[in-house]
């Protein structure tokens, strides 16, 4: 894995936020997996050859969808959200009161069409107020939404409001008050990582700012070690001050491109640190997953280390975000 995003040919127009057209990276013509060909797009519908997943992370994957939603967009646009409600934790930290779906747009026409794809939620916030994208006939094209409670905002009931074309999704947000061991106690804490990517692209102090989203590993959002295939690896994080904790949750790469199962850290132990000396609580051996939560006998600590052991291409640590919880 090449760690720095190649450059791509332009395939698909995308008009982001603003509603400016872009133009849209696709497959390199090869990298440190191997050489690859671009594919020749033929936009017919039946005889459309899937494209790759484009490498930069602001763009998502377009796949086929099933019959079934096909069936059920009634032949037009339509938009989709893959879950029914969302509750986002109104944690102490203002930074990390956010929340996470993938919203998209599905082409149930026999044609390929450009969709718009609104989004809003007020008096919340949507990371992304438009998503427009081409869209060849029985194709979805899905993105990653972040919804973020701005620091005025109460605990209460809220909508996120989704629309393409006359078609519209509702999806009910709850933002609630912190219970026990609700309140993320590493969101915007100081972390140190034993060695740092040297491009300045993957910076340790991203583990603790609260963005979950793997698409962005890469352009800010996660770190990278800068020692390739020498291990240990660690990466602290130091609390406000002495808390009980009891539960850690690491989040390694995982994204269109780059998978969990392919590039993710895969051995790592959690210590934490009590009266200043380190103590091992959880360890995680064989990893292939996004997300990995360590729950453990609760324990005092002013400081949480990931020694990291080794990644799936044994090459670098990767972690996008790394949260402490009480007991
Ligand atoms: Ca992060």
């Amino acid at each position: 894995m090449n760690r720095r995003p190649m450059n791509r040919r332009p395939l698909i127009a995308l008009v982001a936020a603003g509603c400016a057209l872009a133009a849209f990276p696709l497959a390199a013509a090869g990298d440190a997996d191997g050489p690859r060909r671009d594919p020749e797009p033929t936009w017919t519908p039946g005889q459309l050859r899937f494209p790759p997943p484009p490498d930069n992370p602001r763009f998502t994957t377009l796949r086929k969808i099933e019959a079934r939603a096909l069936r059920a967009a009634g032949g037009r646009l339509a938009p989709f959200a893959d879950r029914a409600a969302l509750t986002i934790v109104r944690s102490t930290e203002p930074r990390c009161r956010n929340g996470w779906l993938t919203v998209g747009l599905r082409n149930g026409g026999g044609r390929p069409v450009y969709g718009d794809l609104a989004a809003e939620a007020g008096p919340l916030q949507v990371s992304r107020p438009v998503f427009s994208t081409y869209l060849p006939a029985a194709y979805e094209a899905r993105v990653q939404l972040r919804i973020t409670v701005p620091p005025q905002v109460e605990a209460g009931g809220y909508r996120l409001r989704l629309r393409t074309g006359g078609e519209r999704l509702t999806v009910p947000v709850t933002v609630a008050a912190p219970g026990p061991g609700q309140d993320n106690l590493a969101c915007g804490r100081l972390v140190t990582a034993s060695s740092d990517d040297p491009s300045g692209r993957f910076p340790a102090a991203s583990v603790t700012d609260g963005n979950l989203n793997g698409e962005e590993f890469g352009v800010g959002n996660g770190w990278n070690d800068g020692t390739a295939s020498r291990w240990p690896d660690t990466v602290d994080v130091a609390l406000a001050a002495a808390r009980p904790i009891g539960k850690v949750v690491l989040h390694t790469v995982d994204s269109n491109r780059y998978s969990a199962a392919r590039y993710g850290l895969r051995d790592w132990d959690v210590q934490v640190r009590t009266d200043g000396a380190w103590t091992t609580v959880a360890r995680s051996r064989a990893n292939a997953s996004a997300r990995v939560e360590h729950t453990f006998a609760p324990v005092t600590a002013d400081a949480v280390r990931v020694v990291a052991l080794g990644s799936n291409d044994g090459r670098f640590a990767r972690i996008v975000e790394l949260e402490v919880f009480g007991p």
